[in-house]
């Protein structure tokens, strides 16, 4: 059986990670950030398809995309989480499980930063672990998507 594929998107900026201002985000770059995520995934007995846009309609239309393709969505919507209503309504009606991560506490920055819409789609939200909240999220992916009889096997 081809194991369950975990769509893992990236939104606006983060193309930039390493360099933009490290203080907040780290020095881990987004080639590391996929690193991690397929070495974690492997483990997991997961697939991933790791990717990232600066473009809200190309990120709308690659979550359309995961529907009965995808086995759950993990999604940085960096810049969009405050203001894409578009992504809202494509993760609604992917109806999968979603993770949204987020690299910093939002709650501890600037009060736009807040408030998501994205966490309406939502099944759990990771926010201020830096990256490793991607491979938390892959963590809790792989027990949302286990086939009911598997959660016995400890
Ligand atoms: C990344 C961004 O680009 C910001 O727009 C968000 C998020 C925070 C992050 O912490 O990963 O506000």
């Amino acid at each position: 059986m081809n194991p369950p594929l975990i769509t893992v998107l990236n939104g606006p900026n983060l193309n930039l990670l390493g360099i933009r201002e490290p203080e907040k985000y780290g020095h881990s770059t987004l080639d590391d950030v996929e690193s991690l995520c397929a070495e974690v995934a492997e483990g997991l007995g997961l697939a991933i398809d790791f990717r990232q846009t600066n473009g809200e309609g190309e990120l709308i239309t690659w979550v359309q995309e995961c529907r009965g393709r995808a086995a759950g969505i993990i999604i940085n919507p960096a810049g969009y989480t405050t203001t894409s209503i578009g992504l809202l309504d494509a993760l609604l009606a992917s109806d999968l499980p979603v993770i949204e991560v987020h690299i910093t506490n939002i709650h501890r920055r600037e009060e736009f930063r807040h408030h998501s819409f994205v966490s309406k789609a939502a099944t759990g939200v990771i926010a201020g672990l830096g990256v490793q909240g991607y491979a938390l999220a892959l963590r809790a992916m792989a027990q949302l998507v286990a086939p009911a009889d598997a959660d016995d096997e400890g």
